[in-house]
């Protein structure tokens, strides 16, 4: 499609349009980025198809560099992580597949079951921590979560963990009591420790397409997000919807999960990224 030097033709914002939607990029922001075309054609920017779709390539990338800066794990000691999101969207293995990451790095890591909603929860999590070498709280079925992750924070702090990852039981952003436990769950946290949670992330299920951005949308109103994790990339045609999510929630995008193994969890690269979205 990028191959050699083409004339623009009247056909080239229509074939653009096709592969930004078929891209799962969603109407709104494919909308604005053939606006921009649109107008570089006409004030002659753009001399050539080539040039066009370079043209596109790099406002996508734009679009995705939330100009950020990395995360700071040592932000504080212990760094403590809060990880929220609806149910099955992929938090707890993102947790384990993240514990693996910085115990490679050498880091000291505790897991906080902080779903006590099912015991099932805590088992999935334990299995994860003794697989990666972390450290895990947990408390009993039903406990309050609040205080398990006190716990879990406490104990980092005491025993000298670098960092601390939350677990939470998934839940509809609709729900009002479970948005407002997870407003507990950080006041009781930032007790446990000065300045915690310092980051609190999202994780969101990409195969949800377009509703993944609703879902960004609502939750990031009801809470102080700081990240998200877009989860099961593996399992869409394409990951459009990552855009959408950098375009209309602006909160940067740090991890993208690839599938379900321990490894298949990578560092978010827009450059990358883009490369893979306009490549067939
Ligand atoms: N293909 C694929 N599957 C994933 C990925 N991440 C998680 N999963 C799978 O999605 C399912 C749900 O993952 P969990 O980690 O249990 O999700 P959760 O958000 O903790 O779920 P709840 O605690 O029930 O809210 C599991 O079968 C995971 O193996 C991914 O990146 N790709
Ligand atoms: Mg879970």
């Amino acid at each position: 499609m990028f191959a050699g030097k083409r004339e623009i033709d009247p056909g080239l914002l229509d074939e653009v349009e096709k592969v930004l939607l078929s891209a799962d990029i969603g109407v709104r922001t494919s909308q604005k980025l053939l606006e921009e075309m649109r107008l570089s054609l006409s004030r002659k920017e753009l001399s050539d198809a080539d040039s066009a779709w370079a043209f596109l390539r790099r406002r996508t990338t734009e679009l995705l560099s939330s100009g950020a800066p990395p995360v700071r794990w040592d932000q504080g000691h212990p760094f403590v992580l809060l990880i929220i999101g609806v149910n099955g969207s992929g938090k707890t293995t993102t947790i384990g597949k993240l514990a693996a990451k910085l115990v490679a790095q050498g880091k000291k890591v505790l897991v906080g079951a902080g779903d006590t909603f099912r015991a099932a929860a805590a088992e999935q999590l334990q299995i994860w921590a003794d697989r990666v070498g972390a450290a895990l709280v947990r408390g009993k079925e039903g406990a309050d979560p609040s205080s398990v992750l006190f716990d879990a924070v406490k104990r980092a702090r005491t025993e000298g963990f670098d960092v601390v990852i939350a677990d939470t039981a998934g839940r509809l952003h609709t729900k009002t009591d479970l948005m407002e436990e997870l407003q507990k769950v950080r006041r009781v946290i930032a007790k446990a420790a000065e300045g915690a949670p310092h980051e609190t992330w999202l994780v969101i299920d990409a195969t949800n397409g377009q509703n993944a951005i609703a879902q960004a949308q609502i939750f990031t109103q009801a809470m102080a997000v700081s990240g998200i994790v877009l989860t099961k990339l593996d399992g869409t045609a394409k990951g459009g919807v990552i855009l959408g999510i950098a375009d209309q929630v602006g909160i940067p995008v740090r991890f993208i999960g690839i599938g379900e193994r321990v490894d298949d969890l990578r560092e978010f690269n827009p450059e990358e990224f883009v490369e893979a979205l306009y490549e067939q």
